[in-house]
């Protein structure tokens, strides 16, 4: 059964380039609310870990140094249909080929640089949302 919550990230480049604010507001604006909220900075080991699936990807070292280069906001969403709504929010991968309207044509830089993360998948939402936040920490 589909559940209604789903997990992000504001990814360092986001931050970076002062869109904290800009994206949480998108992201509230198109109905979701926040359960969890967090501005913290990945080791290392633990991007390495966040992104253990990707681990054999070409751009898996790139993408752990980018991951932990700087501070992100972490934060579980809740709507109905959260997590197909969430990636539909954020849009393509590549911000080249992401649709109007969306958070990475607005804000992200590359395809790898590309201000934010949406889980891909309800079992995925519960287990990155776990990684960042204490049961006492979820709302
Ligand atoms: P997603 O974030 O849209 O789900 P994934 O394919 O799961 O995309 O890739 C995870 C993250 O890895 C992306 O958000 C991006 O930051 C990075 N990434 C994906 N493909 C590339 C690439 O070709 N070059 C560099 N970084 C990439
Ligand atoms: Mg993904």
């Amino acid at each position: 059964m589909a559940t209604n919550r789903t997990f992000t990230m504001l990814k360092p480049d986001a931050i970076e380039n002062g869109y904290m604010g800009k994206i949480i507001d998108m992201i509230i604006g198109a109905g979701f609310q926040i359960k969890a909220l967090k501005y913290t900075q990945l080791s290392v080991d633990q991007a390495k870990e966040f992104y253990a699936v990707h681990a054999e990807r070409p751009f898996y070292g790139e993408l752990v140094e980018y991951m932990s280069s700087g501070p992100i906001v972490a934060a579980i969403l809740e709507k109905d249909n959260a997590v197909e709504d969430f990636r539909k929010l954020i849009g393509a991968t590549d911000p080249a080929e992401a649709a109007e309207g969306t958070i990475r044509k607005a804000y992200a830089e590359n395809k790898g640089r590309n201000a934010v993360h949406g889980s891909d998948s309800d079992e995925n939402a519960a287990i990155e949302g776990k990684f960042h936040f204490a049961a006492n920490e979820i709302f």
